[in-house]
């Protein structure tokens, strides 16, 4: 991937899930911005941004981070957020036997002893395989990839929800369910 396009990547993750007001963006609580707004706003902002430059973004994200609606009107991050005016209406699915967590092994004593928090984004995010989990760990250290029993947590009534991009999500992991790590 281009330069140009990490670089819009990290800005539109930034606008789209953590500060909108940034550049005086508003999203709904589903978090969706009008393209032709983020793009005004971005520009007023002193960035190149463009319908084109968007698209390419959107389709080249390896783990499909945006989506735009059907009418290519609006945009939205799939998951992520913190921005506290995004609510987004996941739906609730089963999830596998295990899942997997990515993180650095000196967060590992704090999550041994109060479960997997999420921290300033609305979720903890949980990954189907450990490959994924390892390349999301080695972001803050040495990666650790901690195995979720998220089949028992669901069976004890713990919500899951599943994002677009198949990024599993629940509130809280208690240490409890933490069966492992490799
Ligand atoms: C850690 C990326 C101490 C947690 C990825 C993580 C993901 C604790 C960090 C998505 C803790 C939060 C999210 C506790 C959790 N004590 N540390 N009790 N509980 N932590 O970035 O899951 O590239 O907010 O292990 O692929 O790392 O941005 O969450 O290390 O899907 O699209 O606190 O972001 O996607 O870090 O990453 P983050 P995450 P993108």
């Amino acid at each position: 991937m281009s330069k140009v396009l990490i670089e819009t990547s990290k800005f539109l993750s930034y606008v789209l899930r953590h500060e909108p007001q940034s550049i005086g963006l508003s999203l709904d609580t589903e978090g969706w911005a009008s393209v032709d707004a983020l793009i005004a706003a971005a520009v007023q902002h002193g960035r190149t941004l463009d319908r084109p430059l968007i698209e390419q973004v959107v389709t080249t994200s390896e783990k499909k981070r945006f989506a735009l609606s059907a009418d290519g009107s609006s945009i939205r991050a799939v998951q992520g957020h913190s921005a506290d005016s995004v609510a987004i209406s996941f739906e609730e699915k089963a999830p596998p036997a295990v899942l997997y967590h990515g993180t650095a092994t000196r967060f590992l004593e704090s999550i041994r002893a109060q479960g997997l928090l999420p921290g300033s984004r609305h979720h903890v995010h949980l990954s189907e395989d450990v490959q994924t989990a390892t390349n999301v760990g080695r972001r803050y250290g040495k990666p650790v990839v901690l195995a979720i029993a998220a089949g028992a947590m669901h069976d004890q009534g713990i919500k899951f929800f599943q994002a677009q991009n198949g990024v599993w999500l629940t509130t809280h992991v208690p240490p409890c369910f933490l069966s492992s790590d490799s």
